[in-house]
């Protein structure tokens, strides 16, 4: 899926050309993983775009910050209107949001606290990261032989570049073998989460989802459907799983924000089946929530203008 490009990426406090959006070869963040992320959406709503959770994401980001000791030089209410602005000028209805900051030029050496921290918000169109077919039908799964980063290793609380490396890893290995996305278990073999997304199954009319304690990280999505849940009265518990949870389960998908809900068809060659009742009572709601459609999840929703 190559990037569809717009006009405009903000970048340290200012707008500059899409094409212009550059950083120097020597940039700790990129020899070492050193930056920290978020990935974003916003949707067209009848009110115009509108960010979901974006104050969430934002402070998910310094959370990803203090891990990892980066001051990121702009108060959270800055980052908050710079995607704003970004997004106005690129006339976008609705599109992913990147920001990142990183670890920028000035030192090669391992520490990094001498290092300025760099940020930038970029934004551009994304469809359906795991298909349309996928969000309509489910998607075919598969364990990875990688397992998921050891939270010791590489903290999984933080949202950071490098630990992407990871789950690159998990989704060549599967999608190369014919499958849409990978499953990650941690070292002690229970389920942590996808190469991009959190998991949840269902059981005799409950969902289920791995702890943050197992590796997978606090997604808002996944927090979105938690909730979503709770107002449909559906139990949700965090729990560690087997792989053979999801193999007997009654139904099972995943959240995030740029797979959005996804149902679940296959795992391991194991038919799940069509999407189910309840991942379709979720996603249906999930998808009014984000448009604008459902007045009670309007605190969520950041409009743009
Ligand atoms: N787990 C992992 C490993 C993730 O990378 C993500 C998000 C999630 C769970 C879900 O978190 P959230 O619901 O907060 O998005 N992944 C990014 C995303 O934008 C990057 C995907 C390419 O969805």
């Amino acid at each position: 899926m190559p990037i569809q490009e717009v006009e405009k990426i903000w970048m340290d406090g200012e707008l500059v050309d899409w094409a212009d959006a550059k950083i120097h070869l020597l940039t700790h963040s990129l020899h070492y993983g050193s930056g920290v992320f978020e990935g974003i959406r916003a949707y067209e709503t009848p009110r115009g775009a509108a960010v979901f959770r974006l104050a969430d994401h934002i402070k998910r980001l310094y959370r990803s910050a203090a891990i990892y000791r980066m001051p990121i030089p702009f108060t959270q209410e800055e980052l908050i209107e710079a995607t704003k602005v970004v997004i106005r000028a690129n006339d976008l209805k609705s599109c992913y949001i990147r920001p990142i900051a990183i670890r920028g030029y000035g030192e090669m050496g391992l520490h990094p606290l001498s290092s300025p921290v760099n940020v930038a918000i970029a934004v551009w169109p994304w469809g359906a990261y795991l298909g349309e077919e996928g969000l309509k039908n489910g998607v075919r799964a598969k364990v990875s032989s990688f397992r998921r980063n050891e939270s010791n290793s590489i903290p999984t609380a933080a949202k950071a570049t490098g630990q992407y490396l990871n789950s690159i890893l998990a989704k060549m290995e599967v999608t190369d073998a014919g499958y849409d996305e990978a499953v990650l278990l941690n070292v002690h073999g229970h389920v942590a989460d996808g190469a991009g997304e959190n998991i949840f199954v269902v059981r005799g009319g409950s969902l289920f989802t791995p702890p943050t304690s197992s590796g997978a990280l606090e997604g808002i999505t996944r927090d979105s459907v938690i909730r979503i849940a709770e107002d449909f009265e559906i139990p949700c518990r965090e729990k560690d799983l087997a792989r053979t949870d999801i193999y007997t389960a009654d139904e099972a998908f995943f959240s995030g924000t740029a797979a959005e809900v996804v149902p679940i068809r296959e795992i391991d060659d194991r038919p799940i089946g069509e999407p189910g009742p309840i991942t379709r009572r979720i996603q249906e709601k999930f998808f009014d929530v984000v448009s604008g459609k459902d007045k009670n999840y309007e605190h969520w929703l950041e409009y743009v203008d």
